[in-house]
This record gives structure tokens, sequence and C-alpha cells, in this order.
């Protein structure tokens, strides 16, 4: 029985396994990879990321290492950054 965080980070790992499997390297989303999962997983986002020019952006500010594509390491950085920005969200005005 997991707790609902424990589920939270398998789900996360699992989301990323289901995009970065898809070509290339299995642990590793390639540009289109991370295009399709920032379009089926995180729809509210991907309007601040619509022309090729912003994804190419995005993607270069997450691969930290320059390798041309987003590991997990990255991917997670990512995702926690977005989960701060929606937290500071879901938390402003009540202080
Ligand atoms: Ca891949
Ligand atoms: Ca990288």
């Amino acid at each position: 029985m997991m707790t609902d965080l424990e589920s939270s980070m398998a789900t996360i790992i699992a989301v990323f396994q289901k995009y970065s499997e898809r070509e290339g390297d299995k642990h590793k989303l390639k540009k289109s990879e991370l295009k399709d999962l920032l379009h089926d997983e995180l729809p509210c986002l991907i309007e601040h990321v619509k022309d090729q020019a912003a994804l190419d952006n995005l993607m270069e500010n997450l691969d930290t290492n320059g390798d041309a594509e987003c590991d997990f390491q990255e991917f997670i950085t990512f995702v926690s950054m977005v989960t701060v920005i929606c937290h500071e969200f879901f938390t402003q005005g009540d202080e």
C-alpha cells in the first residue's frame, strides 16, 4: 500500500517513461517526446509553449548537461519548478 506521496512519485516516473521510451534513448526525452508529454500531460502549460522557438527555448533551459535530451533528473527539476509555481498560485493571499 503506497502513501499519496509515494504513489505521486511513482506516477511521475511512469509518465516520464511512457514518453521517454517511445524513440531513441529509452531513458531520455528527445525534443519531440518532450513536446508530446507537455501536450498530453500539461495542456495548460503548453498554451505558453505554442511555437517551435518557445519549445527550443524550454528544452535548452531544461537540458542542463547539454546533451540535447531531457533525462529524468532534468525532468524532475522542471516538474518541481512548475509545482512550486502552482503552489504559489494556490496559496497566494493566504498571508
Ligand atoms: Ca527517448
Ligand atoms: Ca540533458
